[in-house]
């Protein structure tokens, strides 16, 4: 493989260095930014964040913020999530739609004070868009991209870890709340949410000061817990069926599509007409692959005998589960249990369309 060639075009966060004395072996770019993706090697990396807890620089997760008397009725306009129904200290899981209904961006949106909401971004340019729709929709609110950036801490003693630094306190934070945390003499927001199924918080950090001071003492008190440097797995990612906008899903595919439909609760926003008389006729689903899939970076038809049922977007080896998982779009006239041939750029493999994710 070639490697990546840095730049001034290309971020570095508040932890990159950190990242790199750690001993990271690939990023990728993600909202411009770089993202590490392996340290060890993705099997040992996966192992060892489902056995203790590793610390994310996830700073990629670019904040924008929407601030001021219009702020709730934009966010509103954006999403066709119903957010009346998104409590004070709640972070949501937000579609956002084109006027076609197409997938712009799958964020985590939250107000971290009354008035203000964050829109923590997956990789597309929504900054534009939203800055954009505030404009020609005449709303009274400020767009920013604030320099906020996120630390994650994942995996099954990251609840020990957080008590420990941050207080008793933290256990009680349900699923996708959040709480401002006093760190040294600043704040930091605490929410129990992020890129993986083991478990765990995302640290919004709003001052660069605080930011090194929090990844050290994260690494010295962790020591315990077998702390390290880490972060969003590819094949733990893929068997909890976490989506990857631009991978799994893109502007081509709608919420429905895309197994969100879950979140599409209301249609007075922008995609919502085109939502409402939609009718999917495909949907993502798990495909177990007999084998170890190539590097996934290209689309894979998925063929049955001389008919294409779909495509293959997200593969990977999964240690624990002992075969290849991967992310399908697939028709609506195939189902579980079929049985299928993906064809990879290094040959076919054997897929089968599974029930469930493997967690
Ligand atoms: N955390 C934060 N920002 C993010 C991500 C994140 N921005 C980029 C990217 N990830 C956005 N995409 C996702 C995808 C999945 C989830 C969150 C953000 C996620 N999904 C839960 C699941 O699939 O189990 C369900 C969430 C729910 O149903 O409410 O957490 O990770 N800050």
């Amino acid at each position: 493989m070639f490697a990546l060639a840095p730049s001034n075009r290309l971020r570095r966060t508040w932890w990159t260095d950190a990242v790199e004395a750690c001993g990271v072996s690939a990023f990728t770019v993600y909202n411009k930014t770089l993202l590490p993706v392996v340290f060890d090697n993705v099997a040992d990396d996966c192992r060892h964040l489902k056995s203790a807890v590793q610390l994310w620089d996830v700073a990629c997760e670019r904040q924008v913020s929407i601030q001021g008397p219009d702020a709730d009725a934009l966010m509103q306009r954006l999403t066709p999530r119903d957010l009346d129904r998104v409590k004070p200290g709640k972070c949501a899981y937000v579609p956002i739609c084109d006027v076609n209904g197409g997938m712009l961006n799958d964020p985590v949106a939250l107000q971290p004070r009354p008035g203000t909401w964050w829109v923590s971004l997956a990789d597309s340019d929504l900054a534009l868009w939203i800055e954009g729709v505030a404009m020609g929709g005449g709303y009274d609110v400020a767009v920013s991209e604030p320099d906020v950036q996120v630390l994650g801490l994942q995996g099954p003693l990251a609840n020990d870890l957080a008590a420990q630094v941050f207080g008793e306190e933290t256990r009680d934070i349900p699923f996708f709340g959040f709480e401002w945390l006093p760190f040294e003499d600043g704040e930091v927001l605490i929410a129990r949410s992020g890129y993986s199924k083991q478990g765990g918080f995302e640290i919004y950090v709003p001052e660069e000061r605080l930011a090194m001071p929090l990844w050290n003492t994260l690494m010295s008190e962790g020591q315990p817990f077998d702390i390290r440097a880490g972060c969003p797995n590819g094949a733990e990612r893929i068997e909890g069926g976490m989506l990857s906008y631009g991978n799994d899903m893109t502007r081509a595919d709608t919420p429905f599509e895309a197994g969100l439909g879950r979140y599409v609760q209301r249609y007075d926003c922008i995609g919502g007409a085109a939502l409402k008389y939609h009718e999917a006729k495909r949907r993502l689903v798990p495909v177990a692959l007999d084998g170890a899939p190539p590097l996934a970076d290209r689309e894979w038809p998925l063929m049955d005998g001389g008919a294409q049922a779909g495509t293959i977007r997200s593969a990977a080896w999964s240690d624990e589960f002992q075969c290849g998982v991967a992310i399908g779009m697939v028709s609506n006239d195939w189902q579980p249990g079929d049985h299928l041939v993906c064809h990879t750029q290094d040959g076919p493999m054997q897929a089968e369309i599974m029930e469930r994710f493997w967690r």
